[in-house]
């Protein structure tokens, strides 16, 4: 007895990482399709230890008969296909930007807000913008515990956040600097190798990017619309995890002590915070892991109540692939996906 699941953008960095997330938890699954572009339908994408699977073009892909689609084809491609899909009786969670902030869809982080989960009234669920689900899943046991009213980050965001294209681009970069070739940006607006950009995604009207943006909005609608939140989201030329520098201000006074009992016992953090040499953790470190791990935790003595700290996540797993395969999970222990007969 298991689930069909469709994952849909199945040839990028977020896609393979799902199938290869699937896989690794044993989901139950009784079939799984790799569905892409056109122009990526017909090549082979790899299940687990031994199965292969040909990519079916998306824009044939009939829905009926699949419990659970996993999508992360860009957002512009969700729009289209999303609804399609969800119409068809298939649950859709979705990895881009494009319902996130619709208030008849749930945007989920399963240790956050499972509680979101119990209506979906369009059968699609969003997955928050990976800056987003590392932070407010380090922030729900202090808000829990001391009421967050404020939060400042900055971020330093790895490449594989703007896809397998993004990687590729730092790689180009980098060899070319060594060989003394000319540096063409594509992806990024200016030189990502040895450099770091203050802009991920659009500039927004006020001067924010539509990343910082997303960090405010989507931390209100998961964990408190009363929590404020201003950031400023950099890329590094880091392949792979993405790292913040979080301050809070709360109501209630907070101690070193108290954050880190309270971080110790929150599902999905792990603390690693000891003063000294090496003593916190880096994206090199968390990649290919689940959690999200905090350090250098200490009080802020600029503001009442406040508390600063660094958070690493793999952005590609956590912050997307993990995130999504979770609420999967998170439905099926809910009940709220009907089992189908293998
Ligand atoms: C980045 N956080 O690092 C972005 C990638 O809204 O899902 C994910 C964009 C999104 O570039």
């Amino acid at each position: 007895m298991g689930y069909r699941v469709a994952v849909v953008g199945a040839t990028g960095a977020v896609g393979r990482e799902m199938l290869k997330t699937l896989a690794e938890r044993k989901f139950p699954t009784t079939e799984v399709a790799a569905v892409a572009s056109g122009r990526s339908a017909g090549q082979e994408v790899s299940f687990g230890n031994d199965q292969v699977l040909k990519v079916q073009n998306l824009d044939k892909f009939d829905f009926a008969g699949w419990d659970i689609g996993l999508f992360s084809p860009g957002a512009s491609v969700s729009a289209v296909h999303a609804p399609r899909a969800a119409a068809a009786g298939c649950v859709v969670i979705d990895n881009t930007s494009q319902f996130r902030m619709e208030p008849d869809v749930p945007l989920v982080v399963p240790e956050v807000n499972p509680q979101a989960l119990q209506r979906i009234p369009r059968g699609i669920i969003a997955n928050p913008n990976c800056s987003t689900i590392q932070m407010v899943v380090a922030l729900k046991p202090l808000h829990d515990q001391f009421g967050i009213r404020r939060v400042v980050v900055s971020t330093y965001q790895s490449v594989s956040g703007a896809g397998k294209e993004g990687m590729d681009e730092l790689f180009a970069q980098t060899k070319a600097t060594y060989v003394n070739d000319p540096i063409k940006p594509e992806q990024f607006t200016k030189q990502i190798a040895f450099n770091c950009i203050p802009h991920i995604d659009k500039f927004m009207s006020d001067g924010a990017t539509k990343e910082e943006w997303k960090m405010t909005v989507e931390t209100r609608k998961i964990l408190d619309p009363d929590i404020k939140v201003i950031a400023t989201c950099v890329r590094v030329p880091v392949f792979i995890g993405h790292s913040e520098a979080v301050y809070i201000e709360c109501e209630r006074p907070i101690s070193v002590e108290a954050a880190r009992d309270a971080l110790r016992d929150a599902p999905g953090v792990v603390v690693l915070d000891q003063r000294e040499d090496g003593g916190y953790i880096t994206p090199l470190e968390c990649q290919g892991e689940d959690a999200t791990y905090v350090s250098r935790i200490r009080q802020d003595p600029t503001v009442e109540n406040g508390l600063a700290f660094w958070c690493v996540s793999d952005n590609l797993r956590k912050g997307a692939a993990l995130n999504a395969v979770q609420i999967a999970e998170t439905l099926i222990a809910q009940g709220l996906l009907k089992k189908r007969a293998a």
